[in-house]
């Protein structure tokens, strides 16, 4: 369930062009509505992250712990972080967000805000720190760190009042503190009331907006970790809406709306009801004047927490590479769910779909069809009427995500015709835009050339989208063509698109 709990560079590497092309000539478009931070550009890079829920639960055969667990029920067997983080890597996961703590207020750090931690548990005697040994493998293989930390507690004795407040902002600085780089931090919207507080059982109402104090806290994220995406936590004040860096996509299936605008507006709060809330946050506002992109969120199972009963019950590779093209296809970022049992380590059915997984994506991406393809743009952005090739068509071929083609002012609806070296079979289109400018676009299609078509050759759309931001992704048929041709349907300004590929994504379960 997920009370609308609004559960959201590459600047350098759109810079990075500089190093290899001539400097711009003509004057560089307006950035169009809000831009992204060098903070969420970075974050856009990775797509796609792991979500880790563990805790009593997961001992328990709970959703939900109430905060009655005793400590000792916390007792893996065998934890072995770098088992976990492999098999997110291998999945192309490029970062972790483990729960540090959930609704149940069990801490799985040595915390001194509450002793309902893991030192009083068995495991490694009371001297174990899973938050260390997470952040530490994810170091090792390279992935970055980032921690869920539930601001509804249904244990701390004074949930409810000052005390837990101060409490969970200790909480907070402690992992900004004590264990490296966070790239995300998560804060759950979810606040049921019932709980066990301290044994005084009952329940207890917060008002979400003014209560966990998100405004100090966000103050903290800066200071401590500049580069950390707040996720959520957002909250008002003298009407105005302060959305996080990210939003929650709107459903807990891992896709978000189409279209997906990376917007939120600073003037709109979500409306009370839950649907329309959600449907605000899954498509975004087009209108809107903050960055705050979607993030969507789903489990490889039913259940955010291992379930021995759900062993058989793991989603497939091909059912993950829907969601990858409903999310990340649609130019959110994606973090999928991958529950440790209980000795601590993913069951070997979640490794076999997160390995078939990584597999797919990588025989998918591994060949741009499009590469080496001649550009001939309609309009190229110019300088004294000469069309400057630093804006120029091929900027959509380069291996740089981050740098565009971009028409003259006036031009809003261009259209570009891609001659390829020969014919190509693909089945997967991608297009990026240039999101340091803003997202431009309204509209888009696609054509190829059908030599074929009833009546003489012609041109055949063959995808079409009205939103594209960081990425998007067409799951075609299977086509053959030598020409392409990229049209831009509608935007309000000069659009800035930074990459075209083609791909040919393989059949499950076809040969390696
Ligand atoms: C929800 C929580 O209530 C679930 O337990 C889970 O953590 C999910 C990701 O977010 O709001």
């Amino acid at each position: 369930m997920k009370p609308f709990s609004l559960a959201f560079v590459l600047m350098v590497s759109s810079l990075s062009c500089f190093a290899t092309d001539p400097q711009p000539v003509a004057p560089p478009p307006a950035p169009f509505g809000p831009v992204p931070t060098t903070r969420q550009l970075k974050w856009h890079e990775m797509e796609q992250y792991a979500f880790v829920h563990f805790t009593v639960n997961t001992f328990t055969d709970n959703e939900w712990g109430d905060g009655s667990e005793k400590e000792s029920v916390f007792n893996p067997t065998a934890f072995d972080a770098g088992q976990i983080v492999r098999a997110a890597k291998v999945a192309e996961l490029k970062g972790l967000i483990l729960t540090a703590k959930h609704h149940d207020g069990f801490c799985l750090w040595p915390t001194k805000s509450t002793p309902h931690n893991i030192s009083a548990s068995p495991y490694k005697n009371g001297k174990g720190d899973i938050v260390r040994e997470m952040a530490d493998a994810c170091k090792r293989e390279g992935l970055k760190f980032g921690v869920y930390v539930s601001p509804w507690d249904r244990n701390h004795a004074d949930y409810g009042g000052p005390g837990y407040v101060q409490a969970y902002h200790t909480q907070i600085r402690e992992l900004l503190t004590g264990y490296g780089p966070i790239f995300e931090m998560w804060f759950d919207g979810a606040n049921g009331g019932k709980g066990y507080y301290g044994g005084k059982g009952g329940s207890r109402t917060i008002d979400y907006n003014t209560y966990y104090g998100f405004k100090e806290i966000r103050v903290m994220i800066r200071r401590l970790q500049p580069d950390c995406i707040v996720w959520s936590g957002e909250y008002t004040e003298a009407g105005r809406m302060f959305w996080g860096d990210s939003r929650w996509g709107g459903s807990e299936l891992g896709n978000v709306g189409d279209p997906c605008w990376n917007a939120m507006d600073s003037k709109v709060p979500p409306p009370a009801n839950e649907r329309a809330a959600e449907k605000m946050l899954s498509n975004g506002r087009r209108d809107g004047d903050l960055w705050c992109p979607a993030e969507g969120d789903v489990s490889i199972r039913s259940g955010w927490f291992w379930h021995e009963s759900e062993n058989g019950k793991v989603k497939s590779p091909e059912k993950l590479m829907e969601i990858y093209l409903s999310c990340v296809g649609r130019g959110a970022n994606l973090i999928l769910n991958m529950p440790p049992d209980r000795r601590g380590q993913l069951h070997e059915n979640d490794v076999a779909s997160l390995t078939g997984y990584g597999d797919h994506l990588r025989r998918t991406f591994a060949v741009n069809l499009a590469a080496g393809a001649k550009a001939q743009a309609g309009n190229t952005r110019s300088h004294n009427g000469a069309a400057d090739p630093f804006y120029g068509p091929h900027r959509l071929l380069d291996a740089d995500p981050w740098s565009a083609w971009v028409t003259d002012d006036a031009v809003h609806t261009p259209e570009v015709v891609l001659e390829l070296a020969d014919e190509k079979t693909f089945n997967l289109i991608r297009l990026r835009e240039d999101i340091p400018l803003g997202q431009r676009v309204e509209g888009v299609a696609v054509d190829v050339w059908d030599e074929k078509a009833e009546g003489g050759a012609a041109w055949k759309e063959v995808a079409k989208a009205r939103s594209v931001g960081a990425c998007r992704l067409w799951r075609i048929p299977k086509t053959t063509a030598g020409r392409l041709r990229l049209r831009v349907t509608q935007s309000p300004v000069a659009p800035a698109l930074s990459d075209f590929g083609l791909f040919m994504e393989p059949e499950f379960g076809a040969g390696k």
